[in-house]
């Protein structure tokens, strides 16, 4: 980056900052993760100078023989990786994808039943502050108030009382797998579109180790930044029936020129998806989040639904007399970086929350393994036990700052 350090030392000094950071501390935000060097050149080219407003052989700007030929290939390693009939890699990000769903399938007023946010879901899924619960009309799902899952026989009577125009399939804070075949039934019986939104889990599907969406949804939307480890960005997958509405909605209805570099970025992160290496990568993130969740709780760790089955750890805190954001706070001190949440039917309010949620997917791309997981929630539990002790977390820091030197990132410090 000698560029742009000769041109803005300040911000190229905060970019190394930064690198140096995300090198030192246990990423565990399980949204986040590390993309390689190839995502991030990609990511950085100059196809950043291209406006190519419409979709390959259909622009309203010329110029675009490499541009059309590049999204064609995105777009082909999209639907080849997923098995899905068609694929539009331009949204924005994961919450202008579902928004462009709502707007291709819905009118103005129709019905969406998403997962509730407190109990897992996304804004975008119909939450009430969120334009997608004030353009559409939204009801809710929770999980079970006692074994905090998905109640799939209350999800389907809520769905034949309510009778949404499109159910929505999918979570940021479920530590669980999804049925999307049990969601798909309920969507066919009630005349419902069903989207799947696998933004967490997309890599997960691909290593095949959560179940896949693409029989059972209408439409899947997915960020590509999360267990995909593409840049960020989104995609939408789709059947061919509601290809062009989805197109349509994407581009002219809701964004104007697609950001190239990130396609081009996507495709990058498609190809290194497909490869067994990827496949080993998602069921590594699996057994890590196991074997910290076992840890955890062999620890007296309240885990929402007793564990998890995917890359997510939720931690209901109460039990430690701890509230999520004093213990996130104590624990970014350490070096072990995660974000405070809601958990279902949370007594707490959302900005100081009585949980916190972790995830594997940042980690296991550096290569540790179920002995850092243990260690690592060793290290947990002893910053919450501490929580008030600056010099137990402090030496809990350098614990964690010599674990991280022993293992590279993707991405960071390879020569620039
Ligand atoms: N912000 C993402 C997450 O952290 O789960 C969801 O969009």
């Amino acid at each position: 980056m000698q560029a742009l350090k000769q041109t803005d030392p300040e911000i190229y000094e905060l970019i190394r900052q930064e690198e140096r950071y995300e090198l030192d501390t246990v990423r565990l935000i399980p949204s986040e993760n590390y993309v390689s060097k190839a995502v991030l050149e990609a990511s950085g080219s100059v196809l950043t100078n291209k406006y190519s407003e419409g979709y390959p052989a259909r622009r309203y700007y010329e110029g675009q023989r490499y541009i059309d030929q590049l999204e064609n290939l995105v777009i082909e390693r999209a639907k080849n990786l997923f098995g899905a009939e068609h694929a539009n890699v331009q949204p924005y990000s994961g919450s202008p994808a579902n928004l462009a769903v709502y707007f291709a399938l819905l009118k103005p007023g129709d019905k969406i039943m998403g997962m509730g946010l407190p109990h897992g879901g996304h804004l975008s899924h119909g939450w009430n502050i969120s334009i997608t619960g004030q353009f559409w009309k939204a009801v809710q799902y929770p999980v079970d108030r006692e074994s905090r899952r998905l109640d799939y026989d209350a999800i389907r009577e809520m769905a034949r009382r309510e009778r949404p125009r499109m159910i929505v399939a999918g979570a940021t804070a479920y530590p669980r797998q999804i049925d999307f075949s049990i969601f798909g039934a309920i969507a066919r019986e009630v005349g419902a579109f069903l989207l799947a939104d696998i933004a967490h889990i997309a890599g997960l599907i691909i290593a095949g180790v959560h179940p896949d969406p693409v029989p059972h949804a209408d439409v899947i939307t997915t960020t590509a930044h999360k267990t995909l480890r593409g840049p960020r960005g989104a995609m939408i997958l789709c059947r061919k029936e509601v290809a062009d509405r989805i197109d349509r909605a994407v581009f002219p209805g809701l964004q104007g020129g697609p950001h190239n570099q990130t396609t081009a970025a996507i495709g990058v992160a498609l190809k290194e998806a497909s490869t067994p290496a990827f496949k080993e990568y998602g069921r590594q993130i699996v057994r890590n989040a196991a074997a910290m969740a076992d840890e955890l709780m062999r620890r007296g760790f309240d885990l929402v639904s007793g564990g998890t089955d995917n890359h997510l750890i939720l931690i209901d805190l109460t039990n430690k007399n701890v509230p999520g954001k004093k213990a996130a706070k104590a624990l970014e001190r350490a070096g072990i970086v995660c974000n405070y949440n809601t958990v279902p039917y949370d007594t707490r309010k959302p900005f100081n929350p009585s949980g916190i949620r972790l995830g594997t997917p940042a980690v296991t791309s550096r290569g540790m393994g179920e002995e850092q997981m243990r260690q690592v929630a060793a290290w947990m539990d002893q910053v919450i036990r501490h929580v008030d002790d600056e010099a137990a977390i402090a030496r809990v820091g350098e614990e964690v700052r010599a674990m991280c030197r022993d293992f590279t990132a993707p991405g960071i410090l390879q020569g620039d």
